[in-house]
């Protein structure tokens, strides 16, 4: 029940009609217009596996079920397939030790873009490797990336606005802002792409937002702060970062930046989330 509450809300995201319910395992909530504020979730953990508490987790996504994670800082950047159970590395590629490493997204025949911070650089990625095969380049800051359809690709650079961009040479088509309840919303980071929906962790925060590209307007936002209890071992940088989007059971992985866990959740409406 918990799965098919988080697929159909990720779809009622995307098509921001009257009707749809979200979250069964709580009260019902519907999205009756596009000028209504953004609805509350919370996240339910359905699992718990382990994560690696040195990776400094930049893009986390499922590649024909298998999980990918980018990972950032300098001289420690790259790639990696993980097994999803036991958090083990299966296979790793090496970012160039000058660039720090960000926001990653497959784009189809094997390969992957990882985006860097601030040098410009977008990372073709062989995943057969993964081995690195060439690479984009583009102006200003790269944060999160994701694959919103067969051409285009949504990239954040840490401020509220985010741009729609070619998928075989990063160029810029589009770019929109992203408002919540009518206010500007800057620092998206990691996205995640689902039937049109993208979704975005806010940096240094536990929110999530699920976001109408084609307006900016913000639809959902989940609270995701009950995921990691303990945080004695983290530090300052080590936030929430991660979002990956399992099609074939409609849950969220979703972890952090040195994280020691991995968490598999649906979103299920905030217990005050108030009668429309
Ligand atoms: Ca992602």
């Amino acid at each position: 029940m918990e799965s098919r509450s988080a697929l159909v809300g990720a779809l009622c995201l995307a098509l921001l009609t009257g009707g749809c319910s979200f979250g069964g395992a709580r009260k019902e909530a519907n999205v009756s217009s596009v000028d209504v504020d953004a609805q509350r979730f919370v996240t339910q953990v359905v699992a718990t596996y382990p994560h690696d508490p040195a990776a400094f987790t930049q893009g986390l996504e499922l590649v024909d079920g298998n999980l990918w994670e980018s990972t950032g800082e300098y001289g420690k950047s790259g790639v990696r397939q993980v097994d999803r159970s036991t958090g083990h590395t299966l296979r790793s590629g090496d970012t160039d030790p000058t660039w720090f490493g960000e926001g990653f997204t497959a784009i189809g025949d094997g390969l992957a873009i990882q985006l860097t911070w601030k040098a410009g650089q977008a990372v073709i990625w062989d995943l057969a490797g993964p081995t690195p095969v060439g690479a984009h380049t583009y102006e200003g800051q790269g944060w999160g990336l994701c694959r919103l359809d067969e051409t285009t690709l949504v990239m954040s650079d840490g401020s509220e606005t985010l741009t729609m961009r070619r998928l075989d040479d990063l160029s810029r088509v589009a770019g929109v802002r992203v408002l919540l309840d009518g206010k500007p919303l800057k620092y998206l980071n990691e996205l995640e792409c689902v039937d049109g929906t993208v979704w975005a962790n806010v940096w240094l925060t536990d929110t999530i937002v699920a976001i109408d590209p084609s307006t900016g307007r913000v639809a959902g936002v989940v609270d995701a702060s009950n995921l990691l209890t303990d945080r004695s071992s983290l530090g300052a940088n080590d936030v929430l970062n991660g979002i990956a989007h399992d099609p074939d059971t409609g849950r969220f992985l979703l972890t952090g930046k040195r994280w020691p866990t991995l968490f598999e959740v649906v979103f299920v409406s905030a217990p005050d989330q108030p009668a429309r």
